[in-house]
């Protein structure tokens, strides 16, 4: 039995698709699994054609993907529609035309990706002798330019080889519920070729520096509530931190569940994580009278505009300007978040 499925006839078709006087572009929606898609069709491609670059259409802010980028030297544009006119052929991966406005006009010569297959009227008009492989069935798109790469009987380099392992470990959640047998043979296959100390740093790349006052405040201000633990943070930059930090307490052993708290703009924020109790019951419970409250049981979000926080405490004074807020202030929207958690995060009070 061959190690992957027989290509012969996509990698034929890729082949009949090159010469040598065309500049190529592969454009893509940035994540670890369309970069390291794109890293390697550009790998088959490159002695092939005359140019082959990268373009991406969407900004990267992601610590980790951040460090991809960087450890594994991946060169990218940013894609503006203006640059179509210096290429004569265009490839896309790890997405399909009807995904982005962005990609709907490009005469795409090359289409690999595992998403679901498009509704009919959405199906590109592909001439035949172009490349669509799209196969939902695969975890990951890396895996797919696996077997492209294998039977081009190419031997990848240790940044494509890294890349690879790396986006098919995010699409299949470290290998969970969407991997599939050919997914792991493709992550197999690339431990000889990749560089297990980048791919633990890039794995380890999870925060910022300017995150971490934020962290040293989320310590300082820990302290059980009801069954589970409470911080509050204050202003935050963005409520993203406040998932940051939410998902960093799963860590900890023993800790039944805990609310991370703070305000973004007029807005008090909670984000909620645990495994044992049902905590999008708890969100709503506490706050769905006064703001947007809810989620699943594992992890749940509740967003309560100041304003309405009010009513949960007639003796509030909120000042709704960020920059002359208070400290009494956010002392006073915190005692509202600890008391209302407080009391529905009983023994009593919470389901499994
Ligand atoms: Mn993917």
């Amino acid at each position: 039995m061959a190690y992957f499925r027989v290509l012969n006839n996509q990698l034929a078709k890729l082949y009949s698709l090159l010469n040598k006087s065309e500049n190529w572009l592969i454009l893509i929606n940035a994540d670890p699994d369309a970069m390291a898609s794109a890293l390697a069709l550009q790998r088959l491609l490159r002695y092939k054609v005359k140019s082959v670059h990268i373009a991406r259409i969407n900004t990267i802010t992601r610590p980790d993907n951040l460090a991809m980028i960087k450890k594994l030297k991946i060169h990218m544009r940013t894609f503006e529609p203006g640059m179509l006119e210096k290429y004569q052929k265009f490839a896309i991966v790890d997405s399909q035309p009807h995904h982005s406005p962005l990609f709907k006009d490009i005469p795409f010569s090359v289409v690999i990706d595992h998403h679901p297959l498009p509704h009919k009227d959405n199906m590109p008009l592909l001439a035949e002798e172009n490349v669509y492989d799209v196969r939902p069935d695969y975890g990951a798109t890396s895996t797919m330019l696996t077997e492209y790469l294998y039977h081009a009987q190419i031997r990848p380099g240790k940044y494509i080889a890294t890349a690879i392992q790396y986006g098919i470990r995010t699409d299949t959640g470290t290998f969970g519920r969407q991997t599939t047998e050919v997914d792991l043979r493709a992550y197999h296959y690339m431990i000889r070729y990749a560089d297990q100390n980048l791919l633990t740093q890039i794995l380890r790349s999870e925060y910022f520096l300017e995150w971490l006052p934020y962290f040293s405040k989320a310590f300082e201000k820990l302290r059980p509530c009801g069954l589970g633990q409470f911080t509050y943070l204050d202003d935050v930059e963005s409520p993203d931190i406040l998932v940051v930090i939410a998902d960093f307490f799963l860590r900890v052993y023993g800790l039944k569940y805990i609310v991370v708290s703070g305000t973004y703009d007029k807005t008090a924020i909670c984000i909620f994580r645990g495994s044992r109790y049902n905590l999008g019951e708890l969100a709503q419970k506490s706050f769905s009278d006064v703001g947007s409250a809810g989620g699943h049981k594992a992890l749940a979000r509740a967003e309560i505009p100041l304003k309405l926080l009010q009513s949960k405490n007639k003796n509030l004074r909120i000042d709704f300007r960020r920059k002359t807020r208070k400290k009494e202030t956010h002392e006073q929207i915190e005692a509202i978040l600890f008391a209302t958690l407080k009391q529905n995060g009983s023994a009593k009070q919470l389901t499994q």
